[in-house]
């Protein structure tokens, strides 16, 4: 089955923004391995990050994280970016790493550590406007670790006290979007848990304030393209941090753990009206590559999207209607699985090719000598931001 022209055009509309921290040295509590060309700048993250553009016309966006890639001046790394075709992206905040905020941030019970984290979001706004950013995402290590060692309701007050004053400060054009978790690294509870507590504490604050889903942030067997259709119904699903997972936050290739689940995800995004030209929610990935070479890693995510996004735009949405009109459970399944199972590969490798890119991104990256170059240039990479 080849690929009908009507969809390939609407393969046209994807960005997949990438993660600035995918391009450091990452891995797990037990070891950290460096990978020879890690970058040692974020100028050398966004060049790599233009390399996966370079190969797959995927992605023209870069997320920063502060303080991680904190410069002097925004407005010159906005232009460097441009310069390779990119622009910048999400800003992510960190209130993660600061001994002030053993006990939380934004929940504080101090007002004095609260309004710490309150001006690092808005210096994370005054970046936005440098770099033009439209999204501020704020994901919080909020929690507590014990019952009884800290009061949960209090803390969801000051949560929403301290998130109106941030939103007060966002501009016209910028979006809020608030990542739930419902672990790590606090284990007994966490401030934002789920979809429902993000969408609570964003509704509260007005139209531009959105909530972000992590794939990687559900309890095993969570039906994660259930909340994708109802955030999408409610008008707030704001951004995607795609990832996979095996077992916890692994942050693994988007794709790799669960292609299917991707695919069903993507399927509610269209079938709830999140892509294409008309859409505002944003694609990023969150990830990290421990053992992999990064930027093949982040070709190999963003590549993943694009096939299960090109097989559920294959759905057959009318003969679906239909079958699930008719109490038709088999045919129904049918008609998704038939999408699902499609290989979109050779029609993709053709429609880059008409489009004047690699038919195949990760053999033209190989073959390109950018990771010996890179290899040979970069000395002392970057941690992808605990180091940093
Ligand atoms: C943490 O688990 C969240 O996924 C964050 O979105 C993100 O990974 C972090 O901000 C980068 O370290
Ligand atoms: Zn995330
Ligand atoms: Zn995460």
């Amino acid at each position: 089955m080849s690929i009908p022209t009507a969809i390939l055009a609407q393969l046209a509309d994807q960005v997949i923004e990438l993660p600035s921290w995918a391009f450091g040295n990452s891995g797990t509590r037990f070891k950290v391995f460096a990978t020879p060309g890690t970058p040692r700048t974020i100028q050398e993250k966004i060049t790599d990050a233009a390399q996966v553009n370079t190969y797959t016309g995927l992605s023209p966006k870069v997320a920063l994280h502060i303080p991680w890639d904190k410069v002097d001046d925004y407005a010159a790394l906005r232009v460097f970016a441009a310069d390779l075709g990119l622009a910048l992206g999400t800003v992510n905040s960190n209130t993660f790493q600061d001994d002030a905020y053993k006990f939380g941030s934004l929940t504080h019970i101090d007002p004095a550590v609260r309004q710490k984290a309150i001006d690092h979001h808005f210096e994370c706004i005054d970046i936005m406007h440098a770099t033009g950013s439209q999204d501020l995402k704020i994901w919080l290590a909020d929690g507590t670790n014990y019952p009884g060692q800290g009061d949960i309701r209090g803390r969801q007050d000051r949560l929403a006290d301290s998130l109106a004053k941030i939103y007060a400060r966002i501009g016209e054009s910028q979006r809020l979007v608030l990542e739930y978790k419902f672990f790590e690294p606090a284990f007994y509870h966490t401030d934002v848990p789920d979809w429902g507590t993000s969408y609570a504490q964003v509704s509260a604050l007005g139209e531009r304030a959105l909530v972000c889903l992590d794939t990687g942030h559900h309890a095993p067997g969570t039906n994660i393209e259930f909340i994708v259709a109802q955030l999408l119904r409610l008008g707030k699903l704001g951004s995607f941090d795609f990832n996979s997972r095996f077992y916890a936050d692994d942050d693994l290739i988007v794709g790799a753990a669960d292609p299917f689940q991707l695919f069903r995800i993507l399927y509610e995004v269209i079938r709830g009206g999140g892509y294409g030209p008309d859409s505002t929610v944003a694609f990023m990935l969150d990830q990290c590559h421990n053992v992999e070479e990064k930027i093949p890693g982040q070709i190999r995510s963003v590549l993943n999207v694009q096939e299960m996004t090109a097989r559920a735009l294959l759905v057959d949405r009318t003969a679906l209607s239909a079958a699930q009109d008719a109490g038709d459970v088999l045919g129904a399944n049918a008609i998704l699985m038939d999408a699902f199972y499609t290989d979109v590969r050779p029609d993709l490798a053709a429609w880059r090719e008409s489009r004047g890119l690699a038919a195949d991104p990760m053999a033209a990256y190989a073959a390109s000598g950018n990771q010996a170059t890179i290899a040979a240039e970069r000395v002392g990479g970057q941690q992808a931001g605990w180091g940093a």
